[in-house]
């Protein structure tokens, strides 16, 4: 028997290349420049497919794109300085929603890293300026050092709350040939909950008479339990918008996705116990302030830290959110089993009652683009993905009017609310899942700050429809300028012919307005070999 070979000599390059193919690295997004190129020819010879995007931050929301359909790390690579910042932004985005990215980033040399050495791209303190963005961002120090700093890369990005990691490569390491350890994937530690929490968890939701349950994005690994503990609770359950999909929106007893509706805060002040899974209660999901759970929230959560914010619980359980739902349902006991058709079952006509009420207010909300968002619905059937930008015919239209049946099947740029995520991580999501019809939703506006990725799709040849619906401008700052008495100021301008400039940019384009238009430009941006812009004037 031979022994592996535990070291190998290879260049700084070559090895982040392998050791990114160690940890089953596909695909990364990137942009090639002076100080990388040895990173590019280790990503050939590891056999890793590079996509390009027209700007690094569509590197780095593709790779967000990607991450969540598929629950894996997603990964870009840039060069140094002001390619790291272009990533930034979307980092930024990532590290709001924990999605775990990895940009792997060249620095400025060993050999002269201090300031105002004139250095191509030289930024003063370009980790410091990631270290307020991600979860942490390191500069390795020798090559040897490359392998443990992407494996523990990888370990951060799996356990616990799983957010953006930054590894910066001096550029003369990048080059420099040197004797590294192998590069090997170890199966990351799972935090299991402990015994006494889930005892005192199970205690209070078995006593609950009107128990509810919130469902965040930390819930979407955990969706069979989830639905088991909710039918075991008789239990109505409203997922937030990173969680949409996580509890099937035709189920008895769940509501929808989004906490912002009244319904949402009806239904939690009716309750006497909340179970909030893997969700942040945050401001940007909430929009009318904070929900009163004083005394009834039992929280589930990965993170200690966000497992007593935005809501202080009675109760925490800090672990895994299906290892901790598995847990909590043992501790329950089997119940009377749960009949879908059964419209007596426990909380079914409670959350009957919510979701009538809820759904009112989402179709009146969105009134103004039924056509669109039925024609989407019919088109995308139960296994669709749609990837919205934050413009208001997402978190209006789509977020509360087009349902959802599985998790990671509704991506959003919730916490951060970044314009322009929409084509870029739609095309990422697409070639996570290149079996599921995913579609990108966006306004006028937002299309507008990463258009040039359109370019990037077309040339890889990626079946996405683009539907922008355009208002003619920024229309929820117009709005929020109107609601204060204020005249318009910067929110009007004229739209480009956005399928002309589709076209222009290798894809498909079209206009659509009607229902029979737009059912047409939909299948037909499905069925396409490329992306199909679909202009949708409002
Ligand atoms: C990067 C970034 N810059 C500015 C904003 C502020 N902002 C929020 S919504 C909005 C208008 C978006 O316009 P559009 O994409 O056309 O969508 P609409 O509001 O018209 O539906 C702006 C400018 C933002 N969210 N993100
Ligand atoms: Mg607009």
């Amino acid at each position: 028997m031979t022994a592996a070979a535990t070291t190998t000599t290879t260049t700084g390059g070559r090895a982040v290349a392998d050791a990114l193919a160690a940890h089953g690295v596909e695909v990364v997004w990137g942009i090639p420049g002076t100080h990388n190129l040895e990173v590019y020819a280790g990503l050939g010879a590891a056999g890793i497919r590079h996509l390009s995007p027209r700007h690094e931050q569509g590197a780095a929301f593709a790779a967000d794109g990607y991450s969540r359909v598929t629950g894996r790390v997603g990964v870009c690579v840039t060069t140094s300085g002001p390619a790291v910042l272009n990533a930034a932004t979307a980092l930024g985005q990532a590290y709001s929603d924990s999605i775990p990215v990895l940009l792997v980033a060249a620095g400025m040399p060993l050999g002269t890293p201090g300031l105002g050495n004139g250095e191509l791209h030289e930024t003063k303190d370009l980790v410091g300026a990631l270290e307020g963005v991600v979860a942490y961002a390191h500069r390795v120090t020798s090559v040897a050092e490359i392998p443990v700093a992407v494996a523990q890369a990888f370990g951060r990005m799996a356990t616990g709350r799983p957010r953006p990691v930054v590894i910066e490569i001096p550029y003369d390491l990048i080059a420099e040939e040197a004797t590294v350890p192998a590069a090997a994937a170890a199966a990351p530690p799972v935090l299991a909950p402990a015994p006494a929490a889930v005892n005192a968890a199970a205690a209070i939701l078995a006593r609950a008479q009107r128990p509810a349950i919130l469902a965040g994005g930390g819930a979407s690994a955990a969706a069979a339990e989830l639905r088991l503990v909710a039918e075991r609770l008789g239990a109505p359950v409203v997922c937030s918008i990173n969680g949409k999909g996580t509890m099937p929106e035709d189920h008895p007893l769940c509501i929808g996705a989004g906490y912002a509706a009244r319904a949402v805060r009806e239904l939690v002040d009716d309750s006497d116990a909340v179970l909030v899974v893997g969700s942040e209660l945050g401001a940007a999901d909430l929009w009318w302030g904070p929900l009163d759970l004083a005394g009834k929230a039992v929280r589930i959560d990965v993170d200690p830290a966000q497992a007593v914010t935005n809501a202080a619980p009675v109760v925490s359980v800090i672990a895994d959110a299906a290892l901790a739902l598995g847990a909590l349902l043992d501790e329950l006991g089997a119940g009377a089993g749960f009949d879908p058709a059964d419209r007596d079952a426990p909380g079914v006509a409670r959350a009957a009652q919510a979701r009538e009420a809820f759904r009112a207010q989402v179709r009146e909300e969105a009134g103004r683009w039924t056509d669109l968002l039925e024609s989407m619905t019919a088109a995308l059937g139960r296994d669709g993905i749609v990837v919205a930008d934050n413009a208001m015919v997402g978190y209006f239209g789509a977020l509360g009017n087009v349902p959802a049946y599985h998790p990671r099947s509704f991506l959003f740029p919730t916490g951060y609310g970044t314009l322009g995520y929409a084509v870029p991580a739609g095309l990422g999501a697409k070639v996570g899942r290149p079996d599921a019809r995913v579609l990108a939703l966006s306004g006028d506006g937002g299309l507008m700050f990463t258009v040039g990725e359109l370019a990037s799709g077309a040339q890889e040849r990626i079946a996405l429809p683009v539907v922008v619906v355009d208002n003619g401008g920024y229309g929820e700052i117009r709005k929020e300028m109107a609601e204060r008495g204020d005249p318009p100021l910067g929110v009007d301008f004229d739209s480009p012919d956005f399928a002309a400039l589709g076209r222009s940019l290798g894809c498909h384009g079209v206009r659509a307005q009607s229902r029979a238009e737009l059912d047409d430009a939909l299948e037909r941006a499905f069925a396409a070999d490329r992306p199909t812009v679909i202009h949708v004037p409002e």
